[in-house]
C-alpha cells in the first residue's frame, strides 16, 4: 500500500481526497469508534499527508490481523479501464508469475504484462475473497514478524485456525455499528481492511484503508450482503463480516468440544 510514517501517537499516510473525504464523514457517523481518529492533512516537504491515530500507540508486543473486507478489491472502473483502454503492467506480471508461473494466460506471458484489474481479480479468486467475502492479508506476530501465506488460504477449516485468537464480541457491536451508520448505506467499500489488534490487555478491531472507498450518487445505496454484478457497486463487505462470524463460532464450538 501507501507509505506511512510513525510519529508521537499518530500515522501519516500519504494523502488520498477519497480516502480524506471518507474520513471526515466518518468522523460525523456512528462508526467512528471503529475507525482511527482523524487530525486532518498536514505538508511534509514535497507531499500532503492524512494524520491518523496511531493504533498502535502503547501497546507492547501486539498481535495484528489484516483482513481486507469484500467479494472483490479493484474498482468498477478499473474492469472497465481493462475493457476499454487496457494498461499492461510488468511489474503486477512479475508477481503473479512469482506466485504461480502457470497463471497468465500465452498471451499475458507474450506481453510480460497483465492489466491492473486482472491481477487484483487474480488476487481475489485465489484467496478467500470472492468466495467468502474477505481474505487474511497477514498476521503480525508478537515478535514482530508478519506472515503472509495466509492470502492462499481457502477453507473456512484453515481461516478457523487462524482466527481463533481474536474475538468476537467487538463484532457483534460493529456490525450493530455498520447497521446505524448512514456513511455505509452511501459507500462502495473496497480494498478496506478490518484490522484486528490484541496485545496482553485488550483486544480491539478498526475499519482501516478508505482509499478505494466511493460516495455512491445520490439516493443510491447499497446492501453490502448480496453479490456482485457489474453496476451494482456492491462490495460483498458483509458476506465477509459474516463469513468471519461464521469461522469464529465454529472454533468457539470446537474449542468448547
Ligand atoms: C497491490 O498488490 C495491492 O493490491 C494494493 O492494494 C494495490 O493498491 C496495488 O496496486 C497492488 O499492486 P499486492 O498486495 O499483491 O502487492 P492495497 O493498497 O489495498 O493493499 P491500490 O490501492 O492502488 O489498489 P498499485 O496500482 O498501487 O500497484
Ligand atoms: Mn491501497
Amino acid at each position: 500500500g501507501n507509505f506511512q510514517v510513525s510519529k508521537g501517537g499518530e500515522v501519516l499516510k500519504l494523502y488520498s481526497e477519497l480516502e480524506a473525504k471518507c474520513l471526515d464523514s466518518l468522523m460525523r457517523d456512528p462508526l467512528r469508534p471503529f475507525v482511527p481518529q482523524y487530525y486532518g492533512l498536514v505538508t511534509r516537504g514535497e507531499h500532503c499527508y492524512i494524520r491518523l491515530e496511531d493504533l498502535l500507540n502503547g501497546l507492547r508486543r501486539p498481535v495484528i490481523m489484516d483482513c481486507k473486507m469484500g467479494v472483490r478489491t479493484f474498482q468498477e472502473e478499473e474492469l472497465i479501464k481493462a475493457q476499454t483502454k487496457p494498461n499492461l503492467r510488468s511489474d503486477m506480471y512479475q508477481k503473479m508469475v512469482k506466485v504461480d508461473p502457470s497463471a497468465p494466460t500465452a498471451e499475458e506471458h507474450e506481453q510480460k504484462g497483465v492489466t491492473k484489474w486482472r491481477y487484483l481479480q487474480w488476487r481475489d479468486t485465489t484467496s478467500s475473497t470472492s468466495t467468502l467475502g474477505f481474505r487474511i492479508e497477514g498476521i503480525m506476530m508478537e515478535d514482530g514478524t508478519v506472515q503472509r501465506d495466509f492470502r492462499k488460504i481457502h477453507t473456512l477449516t484453515q481461516i478457523t485456525e487462524a482466527l481463533l485468537y481474536f474475538t468476537r464480541s467487538q463484532l457483534d457491536t460493529l456490525v450493530n455499528a455498520l447497521r446505524s451508520s448512514e456513511f455505509f448505506r452511501k459507500h462502495e467499500v473496497i480494498g478496506s481492511s478490518l484490522l484486528f489488534v490484541h496485545d496482553h490487555s485488550k483486544a480491539s478491531v478498526w475499519m482501516i484503508d478508505f482509499g478505494k472507498t466511493m460516495p455512491l450518487p445520490d439516493s443510491k445505496e447499497v446492501q453490502h450482503g448480496i453479490p456482485w454484478v457489474e453496476g451494482n457497486r456492491e462490495d460483498g463487505y458483509l458476506i465477509g463480516l459474516t463469513s468471519i462470524l461464521t469461522a469464529l463460532s465454529q472454533a468457539i464450538s470446537l474449542a468448547e468440544g
